[in-house]
């Protein structure tokens, strides 16, 4: 067994502030909003809190363009309202671990505008500056939000780099000074009490640009590394990279323990199942559970031991997993419970995304202007100008946009979901009378309580934060695996969908755990399984 980390019976839950609760009637979410929700939090087991990015921004990409890492966007509040969001969070037992955004920062970052304006600076060498080739970019890297990944400048007649949009240059790790800058920020939130990071994009911070080679390389875990020595080390920090490109082999290297980089990461295998291999996000293909099932069996019997991942259905850039693999019908509720325990009982660290733990639902747009995300109307405008079937662009944009998870949070049935007494920035879900935070409390079967019991569950069970883990052969629309630690052997068994497979184990039932139907089987031999019934219990 791994040494034990005073995360590893935690399960951390993302907070996207914008939509999360608005205290001011301005439509949109802010941290006293949030420090006014905490207790909400804590009653439901959570440990850890996960704030997407309330620093200074201009709002290119929701915050994920930073000008200032030290300061709260006033959209959001003011320094202070952290400062009593971390006391409060404080008192409650919670931690709080901020988004480190520093692969880029935003143009208007005063670094940037020195680096830019005085090509002599210092600062010109924070990011990655390059002459063009016979008459444009330096090369042909494309940017993830699309067109060129360079950007020129009139001034000094160079391009700079921008991974991500124009207004989002890349830092330049391999200089030292802008690691001391982001080491010595990171220390500064250290101090205000801030238990550590979720990292965007860390796996490309070592990129080698002329090379094409886009940071899967000693470099990022060399920085990682003195990172873990300066600062997140010292401050026993938990923290969680957004490693995209990373297989099982690069996730060990980043959560090692012995390595002394990252606590866990996020791998980007499972939700790359519903697109066409090798193609964008926006090129459609079916999910398959047989192909979830091997994605999942091999990260959940490699990776432990040698590394740990953070385990997730939803965030901020994905849509809604119950719309997007489950099911909004009838069957809504059970589901939800179903994939929560699909999820909340493998090897990893649990990460529930705001309005999932009562089942909140992909957004409703009639168009495109109801639209705010930079990704999706990038899309669609090139998209138009390539005259693509603009019916099947916006059928790509219902279904993956990221607005579809960024529609503010759905408090209870009264006017605008109680998320704001004011016009909301982005669409509420029609539903929300009968889909809210307050109707799901109010209700002791409610998706909110199955998702309080098995977080429970799980801080007491060391089967469940560090047993093996077994998939099961059963039928195909069947997920079915066998966790076990000294002895102890927890079966979970998630009928996925709204059929009725027959499941058969040649074991018995001792204790029974939880079940999203009222009942349990009484023996595991050829049991028909109701529409997406799913329920853990100990065998004997
Ligand atoms: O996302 C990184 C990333 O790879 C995304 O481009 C992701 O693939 C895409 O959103 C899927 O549609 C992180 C943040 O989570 C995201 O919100 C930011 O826009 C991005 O970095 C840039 O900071
Ligand atoms: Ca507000």
């Amino acid at each position: 067994m791994t040494d034990r980390k005073w995360w590893h019976s935690a399960t951390v839950y993302q907070i996207y502030p914008r939509s999360f609760c608005d205290s001011n009637g301005d439509g949109i979410g802010d941290l006293r909003g949030i420090t006014g929700k905490l207790e909400y939090i804590r009653n439901l087991g959570i440990d850890i809190i996960w704030i997407s990015p309330m620093f200074c921004s201009p709002m290119d990409d929701n915050g994920y363009d930073i000008s200032d890492y030290r300061n709260v966007d006033p959209m959001f509040g003011t320094l202070d309202d952290m400062k009593e969001l971390l006391a409060r969070a404080k008192s409650l037992g919670l931690k709080i671990i901020l988004d480190l955004v520093a692969n880029h920062t935003s143009d208007e970052h005063a670094w940037f505008v020195e680096s830019r304006d005085n090509p002599q600076s210092e600062k010109r060498a924070f990011y990655v500056w390059r002459k063009g080739s016979d008459g444009g970019a330096p090369s042909e890297i494309g940017s993830v939000f699309g067109g060129s990944a360079w950007q020129y400048d009139e001034k000094s007649g160079e391009y700079y780099l921008h991974m991500f949009s124009r207004k989002q240059p890349d830092l330049d790790w391999h200089n030292e000074k802008v690691r001391d800058e982001i080491f010595s920020m990171m220390e500064f939130w250290a101090e205000l009490g801030v238990s550590g990071f979720r990292m965007d994009v860390i796996d490309m911070i070592g990129k080698q640009i002329d090379q094409l080679d886009f940071g899967n390389n000693e470099y990022t875990h060399r920085y990682l590394h003195e990172m873990y020595e300066r600062v997140l080390g010292p401050h026993d920090m938990f923290t969680v990279g957004e490693t995209g490109g990373a297989n099982i082999d690069r996730a060990k290297l980043f959560s090692d323990p012995e390595r002394e980089e990252l606590s866990c990461v996020f791998q980007f295998e499972t939700i790359a199942i519903d697109e066409v291999p090798g193609k964008s996000k926006w090129a459609l293909a079916p999910f398959s559970l047989d192909r979830f099932k091997e994605i999942v069996n091999r990260w959940q019997i490699q990776l432990p031991g040698e590394g740990c991942q953070g385990l997730f259905w939803c965030n901020h850039d994905q849509p809604r997993a119950l719309s997007r693999w489950g099911t909004e019908g009838e069957h809504r509720v059970r589901c939800a419970k179903m994939m929560c325990n699909l999820l909340h009982f493998l090897c990893g660290i649990p990460f529930v995304y705001q309005g999932e733990e009562f089942g909140m639902l992909n957004g409703v747009f009639d168009s495109i202007e109801d639209y705010n995300d930079i990704e999706i109307i990038n899309y669609y405008n090139s998209q138009l100008e390539a005259r693509a079937d603009m019916e099947q662009v916006m059928h790509s944009i219902r279904t993956k946009g990221r607005d579809n998870a960024r529609t503010p949070m759905q408090w209870d049935a009264t006017e605008n979901a109680g998320f704001t007494t004011g016009t909301p920035w982005l669409r509420i879900n029609p539903r929300y009378r009968e889909i809210n935070a307050l109707a799901a409390v109010n209700d002791p079967d409610s998706i909110y309580y199955h998702y309080k019991a098995v977080i429970e569950y799980r801080k007491q069970s060391l089967t469940v934060q560090y047993g093996s883990f077994q998939l099961l052969d059963s039928d195909s629309e069947v997920f079915a695996y066998i966790r076990e630690n000294e002895g102890e052997r927890l079966l979970i068994v998630c009928n996925f969908f709204g059929n009725t497979p027959v499941f058969s184990l040649d074991e018995s039932i001792g204790e029974c755990i939880i079940s999203n139907y009222p009942d349990f089987p009484t023996s595991l031999s050829d049991i028909t399984l109701r529409p997406y019934e799913s329920f853990a219990v100990i065998l004997n």
